[in-house]
């Protein structure tokens, strides 16, 4: 059974939309305070409203991840933190090696790995003098293979999986537990649209025909499901895909 949550914060970034607003609104229901942190203020605040009908209690703080003295005056003014769930990120193109933008790549580095850097870095030592502290790190599939005109998404996604596997060595001892989880496809408002460069056709054509693909609440059910465990409990990694994905390229899809 979960431990009492009573009065524990929870700050997840990427709250704004997809996963992470539904990751603030599960962490919610579960009685956490939760910090919500995105770019897009107007967003947060929508979504902190979802939490407030939903009887919870949500705090807003637009916030780029990328920006290190952000993050920096953000973990300075917060009281305490028990929960960090890294979920910003982002696939940004298509095209193959051949023809990626190398700016592309460094985006997708720097919001999928800097990004967590940053923000883990950040709120450690609160992490830590909470006692019982939880880094969530939200990976991909992706983190663990690849395919064709992936390879910027795969190459900072395989670095997120690092941040985590190489994070948790490093704290053994100490009262934290890192935890990854990686989807596979999962069926969200932004995610193909970013990745497609807002071309909706292609952006839906990834899910056509696919019974069921995960939405963005399996995977906060996941989350919590993974941050609630008792604390001498760590689920390392957890990977969560829709059942109609067997592997990357083995998706059943009726017509
Ligand atoms: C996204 C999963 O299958 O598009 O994180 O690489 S996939």
């Amino acid at each position: 059974m979960a431990e009492p949550t009573q009065s524990r914060t929870a700050v997840i970034t990427g709250a704004s939309s997809g996963i992470g607003a539904a990751t603030a609104r599960e962490l919610a229901r579960q009685g956490y305070t939760v910090v919500l942190t995105a770019r897009r203020a107007d967003r947060l605040e929508a979504v902190a409203k979802q939490v407030h009908s939903d009887g919870g209690t949500a705090k807003v703080h637009p916030l780029d991840v990328t920006d290190r003295e952000a993050v920096t005056a953000f973990a300075g003014q917060l009281e305490s933190c028990d929960v960090l769930v890294n979920i910003a990120g982002g696939a940004y193109g298509t095209e193959e090696i051949a023809q990626a933008d190398p700016a592309d790549w460094q985006r997708m580095y720097d919001v999928n790995v800097v990004g967590a850097l940053h923000m883990t870095q950040s709120l450690l030592p609160l992490l830590v003098a909470s006692g019982d502290g939880v880094v969530v790190v939200l990976t991909s599939t992706a983190s663990f293979t690849n395919y064709e005109g992936g390879g910027g998404y795969s190459a900072a996604k395989h670095g997120a999986h690092v941040l985590a596997e190489t994070l948790r060595l490093e704290v053994c001892g100490q009262p934290l537990r890192v935890i990854e989880i990686a989807p596979g496809m999962v069926h969200t408002e932004e995610f193909s649209l970013n990745r497609y460069r807002g071309s909706s056709e292609k952006a839906d054509a990834v899910y056509a025909g696919v019974p069921f693909p995960l939405v963005a609440g399996d995977v906060a059910d996941v989350v919590a499901f993974a941050v609630t465990r008792p604390s001498h409990v760590n689920i390392d990694l957890l990977v969560v895909r829709p059942r109609a994905q067997a592997a990357q390229h083995k998706v059943h899809r009726v017509s």
